[in-house]
C-alpha cells in the first residue's frame, strides 16, 4: 500500500447528496444496485473526473442518468473507478451494479457471512468491497437501503436508521427497506440478515421519545442478553444526565454475531457486536466479561453522538471519536462501579499494553500524521491515550469548563465530519484558555517521564520541587518539546495529614493540580511544618512514567494515609515492582530472591483493611506483571528470570500472610444467588486473592482443586482452573479438571476460548507443544476470530516464558501461525503480530531469534497490507 499523508488531505471534487442501495441477498452471488446523487462542488474544473473507492469489486453494471456509460469514459482498476465528462453543474445520478460473494469474504470486512447470518463491517474502508463509492468519513450522505432476501433463510432484514416497511415477494422471497434521515459516512453503514432470536425493551427519552430496544442473538441465546440490554439502558439514561445527549432513532438494534474481527461496531442505529461482549450469564460469564460487555455496549452507544453525529474528517482523527469515546465510557463505568478501582484497573491496562506499544517500533501520535494501513492505527494509542489525553483536558479545565467545551463541540459540529483541532479549539473558547502546548500530547509519540525530587528546609519551612520531564524519541520524531503536564499531587506530613502551603512559586496550581510546562521546573511551597512525602499523580492524572526517589517508608505512609485511592494503590503497585525488579535481578545473577518486610507488611495491612472495599484490596494484592516488570527494567530482558523471580517473592508473601489469606477466604465467601454487580464481584475478586496465595503457600494443589469443585459461577471456576494450570500444570488435578471443563463447556465456544486461552497462558517451554496440540483439538477452527485469538493470540500477547522460548521456537511459530492466518484474515494476522512490539527489548539471544522470525514474515510472498506494514515498522 501507498503512504496517506494528514497534509495531502483535501475535499472530494464532488459532492454525494443521496445514496440508494438495493441488496438481492445470496451466499454466493449477492446483487448490490447502488445509486448515488452527485454535484461537482463550487469551483471544481468542469474536466475533473469523479473517483471513486473499490476493493475486491466485481461490476456489472455503471448508469449515468440510468443510460450505460461508454466504455471511452470510465476506467475500472483493482482500486478505483473513473468517469469521465459528467455533468458541469446539474446534479446526476450515477448507478453501479456489483456482484459480491459473502460466503467466501473470509477478511470479515464488506458483507460476509457468519453462521448463516449476511453481516457488514465497514469501518475503516470496507464499504467500497460493496461497491464502488467515495468511501471517505467525510462525505457524508442520506442512505435508503432495499433488502431482498429468501424468506426462510433470512426472515430478518435489517440496516440503518428507521423501517419503512417490507412486503412478501410471492416468489419465496420478500424485501424490507429501511431510511436513516441522518447523514452519514460508509463506514458506519450496516445490513443485517438471518434468522435469529430477538430480546425487546423500550426508553424513553429525556424528551418523551418512544426508542424501540432490540438485540439479536443466535436463537436460543435469548436468556443470555438480558445484561446487555440492560446495560444499553442504563447507558441511555447516563448519556442523557451527563452529557445531555439523547438517542435519535425510533429504534436501537444490537446483532451478537461469532466472527467478528474486533469487540464490536457503533453503524447507525445498528450495532453490531461479537457476541463475546453482548451474552452473558453466571454460569458462563465471569465478572470480567459483565464489566467488559458494560462498557462496550456503553461505548457504542456513546459513539451515536461522539462518532456518528459528528464524526471525523479523516482517519488521522480517529482519536476525535475514539479517545473521546473510550473516555466516555471509562467515566460511565466508574459511575456505575467503583471509580477508584475502576480507574486502577485502567491504568493497569494502559500501562501494559499502550506504554509498550509508546516505547517501541510502533509507536505514533495519538493523532498521526500518516499510515499505510489505516486498520493498524486502531491501536491502543489512539484509544487508550487518546482518553487520557481528553482526561487531562477535564483536568486542566475543571468539570464545568470541561462541559461547556463539550456542549459547544456538540452544538457547533452537529452533522459534521471535523478535526481534533475543532475539537480542541471548542474547549479554548469555552475557557479561554490556550491549548497550545496542551495539544503536543496529540502530536508527540512517547511516554514522557517526570522524575522528581525534594529538598526541606527546615528553618524557613520551605520545600523545593525539582521537577524534570523528557519524552523520549519515537519512529519519525528524534527530538521533542516539553509538554503540559498536569499532575494532580499532595504533600502528605509525617503524620499523614496533608501540608496546606501558605505560598506557592514556579509553577500554577490549581486545586490539587500542579502544571508542569517546561523542561525542568522547581517548584517553592512555604509554611510547609515537616519534611513532607509528596505524592504524585493521583488518579493518575497524566499518563507518564514517574520516578521519585522513595523510601518504602515513604510509600507505606501515602499507601495508609493519602485521600486519594488511586494513589494508595500506586504507592503499594509500585513497592512491589520495585522488589520485583530486585527479584528477577538476583534471579539472574543466581542469587537467593529477598522480598522485603516492608512490602509484606503493607499489603498485609491495605489487604486486612476492612474500611478499604474489597475490590481495592484485591487490586492490592495483584501484582505486577511480568510485563510490567520487563517495561520497568527497560532492555535486555530475561522473561524467564522475571518470571522466576516473580514466583518467588509471591511465595514469599504467601508464606507470611497465610493466616491473614485464609482469613480472607472466609470472610469473602458469598451465599445465595449470584449477582454480577460490582459489590459481589469485589468479594469474590478478594476471596480469590487470598485463595491464590494460599495455594502458594501449600505448593499443593489440593485447595485449588476443591474451589474447582465447589465453584457455582464462571468467575470462580475459572479462576480456579487457572491456578490448577498455571501453578500445577502437570498435576493430576489440574488434568481432570481441564478434561471436565471441557466437557461440561463443549458446546459453549465463548467458554471454550478461556479454556484455550487458560492452557495457552501456561508459563514455561512446554506450553508451545500443548498450544500445537489444541490447534488440532476439534473445538479449535483456525477461521473463527475469536478462537485464534484466544489460544494463538493469548499464547504471543500473554504468555512470557512460553513465547520468549530461548530457543526461539515461539517466534518461528507465531511467523508460520501469521502467514497462515494471513491469507485468509490479514486484520487478524496483522493485529496478533503485533503481540511481538516489544521484540527490541529481549536480551540478545531471544532479540536475534525474534529477528529472524520476522524477517521471515518480511519476506513471504504475497503478504497483505496490514502485515507488512506492522513487520515492516517492527523491522526498522
Ligand atoms: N469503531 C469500531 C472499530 C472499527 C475497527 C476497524 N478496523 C469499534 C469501536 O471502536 O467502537
Ligand atoms: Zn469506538
Amino acid at each position: 500500500g501507498q503512504i496517506v499523508h494528514l497534509e495531502n488531505y483535501r475535499p472530494t471534487d464532488f459532492v454525494l447528496e443521496r445514496v440508494d442501495l438495493t441488496f438481492e441477498l445470496d451466499p454466493q452471488e449477492t446483487k448490490v444496485e447502488a445509486r448515488m446523487i452527485f454535484h461537482r462542488r463550487e469551483g471544481v474544473s468542469p474536466s475533473a473526473p469523479l473517483v471513486l473507492d473499490g476493493d475486491e469489486l466485481v461490476m456489472t453494471g455503471l448508469l449515468l442518468d440510468q443510460e450505460a456509460i461508454p466504455g471511452t469514459l470510465y476506467e475500472a482498476t483493482d482500486d478505483t473507478l473513473i468517469i469521465r465528462e459528467l455533468p458541469e453543474r446539474a446534479p446526476f445520478e450515477i448507478t453501479v451494479t456489483t456482484v459480491l460473494s459473502p460466503e467466501t469474504n473470509t477478511k470479515l470486512m464488506g458483507l460476509y457471512r457468519t453462521s448463516n447470518v449476511y453481516c457488514t463491517q465497514c469501518e475503516a474502508e470496507g464499504f467500497r468491497r460493496i461497491t464502488y463509492f467515495p468511501d471517505r468519513p467525510d462525505v457524508l450522505a442520506v442512505y435508503t437501503v432495499n433488502i431482498i432476501a429468501d424468506k426462510a433463510a433470512a426472515p430478518l432484514l435489517l440496516s440503518n436508521g428507521n423501517y419503512l416497511g417490507g412486503a412478501d415477494m410471492g416468489d419465496g422471497r420478500h424485501f424490507a427497506s429501511w431510511f436513516d434521515p441522518h447523514p452519514k459516512p460508509s463506514y458506519l453503514f450496516a445490513l443485517v440478515a438471518g434468522d435469529l432470536g430477538v430480546v425487546e425493551d423500550t426508553f424513553t427519552t429525556v424528551s418523551g421519545g418512544n426508542v424501540a430496544l432490540k438485540i439479536y442473538v443466535e436463537h436460543g441465546k435469548e436468556p443470555r442478553a438480558t445484561y446487555a440490554m440492560d446495560a444499553l439502558k442504563r447507558s441511555m439514561k447516563w448519556d442523557e444526565d451527563v452529557f445531555g445527549r439523547e438517542y435519535d432513532l425510533d429504534i436501537f438494534m444490537i446483532v451478537a454475531v461469532s466472527d467478528f474481527n474486533m469487540g464490536a461496531m457503533e453503524n447507525k442505529g445498528l450495532n453490531v457486536f461479537n457476541d463475546k461482549y453482548v451474552l452473558a450469564d453466571p454460569e458462563t460469564a465471569t465478572d470480567a466479561d459483565y464489566a467488559n460487555i458494560e462498557a462496550i455496549i456503553a461505548h457504542e452507544y456513546f459513539h451515536n453522538w461522539t462518532g456518528n453525529r459528528i464524526t471525523c474528517r479523516d482517519w488521522f482523527q480517529l482519536c476525535l471519536k475514539e479517545g473521546l469515546t473510550v473516555y466516555r465510557d471509562h467515566e460511565f463505568s466508574a459511575d456505575m462501579r467503583s471509580r477508584a478501582v475502576k480507574r486502577i484497573a485502567e491504568v493497569r491496562h494502559l500501562k501494559s499494553e499502550q506504554f509498550p506499544e509508546d516505547a517501541g517500533p510502533l509507536a505514533h501520535p495519538v493523532r498521526p500524521t500518516q499510515y499505510r494501513e489505516i486498520n493498524n492505527f486502531y491501536t491502543t494509542t489512539v484509544y487508550e491515550k487518546g482518553s487520557e489525553v481528553t482526561r487531562m483536558i477535564a483536568t486542566i479545565l475543571g468539570r464545568d469548563l470541561f462541559k461547556k467545551g463539550m456542549d459547544l463541540y456538540f452544538e457547533r459540529h452537529d452533522g459534521q465530519a471535523v478535526t481534533i483541532e475543532d475539537f480542541v479549539a471548542c474547549f479554548e473558547a469555552a475557557s479561554g484558555r490556550d491549548l497550545k502546548q496542551f495539544s503536543l500530547w496529540y502530536h508527540q509519540a512517547g511516554t514522557p517521564l517526570v522524575t522528581a525530587s525534594g529538598v526541606y528546609n527546615t528553618a524557613g519551612q520551605t520545600y523545593t520541587l525539582s521537577l524534570e520531564q523528557t519524552v523520549p524519541p519515537t519512529p519519525g520524531q528524534s527530538s521533542k518539546a516539553p509538554m503540559h503536564i498536569p499532575l494532580r499531587f499532595g504533600l502528605l506530613l509525617p503524620d499523614g495529614s496533608e501540608a496546606t502551603p501558605t505560598a506557592v512559586s514556579g509553577a500554577e496550581i490549581s486545586g490539587d493540580v500542579l502544571h508542569l510546562t517546561e523542561r525542568k521546573q522547581s517548584v517553592t511551597f512555604s509554611g510547609v511544618p515537616a519534611q513532607p512525602v509528596p505524592s504524585f499523580n493521583r488518579d493518575f492524572s497524566a499518563p507518564i512514567n514517574l520516578h521519585v526517589v522513595q523510601s518504602a517508608g515513604d510509600r507505606a505512609l501515602i499507601a495508609r494515609f493519602e485521600t486519594d485511592l488511586f494513589a494508595r494503590w500506586q504507592a503499594l503497585n509500585t513497592m512491589a515492582l520495585d522488589n520485583l525488579v530486585k527479584a528477577a535481578a538476583q534471579t539472574r545473577a543466581g542469587r537467593p530472591v529477598a522480598c522485603d518486610d516492608a512490602l509484606v507488611d503493607a499489603l498485609l495491612a491495605a489487604a486486612a483493611d476492612n474500611r478499604l472495599e474489597p475490590a481495592f484490596r484485591a487490586q492490592v494484592l495483584s501484582l505486577p506483571s511480568e510485563t510490567d516488570i520487563g517495561r520497568e527494567i527497560g532492555g535486555s530482558n530475561d522473561p524467564d528470570a522475571i518470571h522466576t523471580g516473580r514466583q518467588a517473592v509471591l511465595t514469599a508473601i504467601a508464606t507470611a500472610g497465610k493466616d491473614s489469606f485464609a482469613r480472607l477466604v472466609h470472610e469473602m465467601s458469598q451465599s445465595g444467588p449470584f449477582r454480577p454487580d460490582a459489590e459481589s464481584a469485589g468479594r469474590r475478586a478478594l476471596r480469590y486473592s487470598g485463595l491464590f496465595y494460599l495455594v502458594y503457600a501449600d505448593g499443593q494443589p489440593g485447595k485449588a482443586a476443591d474451589a474447582f469443585r465447589s465453584a457455582n459461577n464462571m468467575t470462580d471456576l475459572s479462576q480456579a482452573l487457572t491456578l490448577l494450570a498455571h501453578r500445577f500444570p502437570d498435576a493430576e488435578e489440574t488434568a481432570e479438571a481441564l478434561a471436565a471443563f471441557k466437557e461440561r463447556f463443549a458446546n459453549n465456544a465463548l467458554v471454550i476460548d478461556k479454556w484455550f486461552a487458560i492452557q495457552a497462558t501456561i508459563p514455561g517451554a512446554a506450553t508451545l507443544d500443548r498450544v500445537r496440540g489444541l490447534m488440532s483439538d476439534p473445538l479449535f477452527n483456525a477461521n473463527n476470530p475469536n478462537r485464534v485469538r484466544s489460544l494463538v493470540g493469548t499464547f504471543a500477547f500473554a504468555n512470557a516464558t512460553g513465547f520468549n522460548r530461548v530457543d526461539g521456537e515461539g517466534y518461528r511459530f507465531l511467523a508460520r501461525q501469521i502467514l497462515d492466518i494471513d491469507a485468509r484474515n490479514p486484520q487478524l494476522a496483522a493485529r496478533i503480530l503485533t503481540s511481538m512490539r516489544s521484540w527490541g527489548s529481549l536480551e540478545e539471544v531471544r532479540a536475534s531469534h525474534a529477528r529472524s522470525a520476522l524477517e521471515e514474515i518480511a519476506r513471504a510472498s504475497s503478504l497483505s497490507a496490514d502485515v507488512s506494514d506492522i513487520v515492516d515498522r517492527m523491522l526498522e
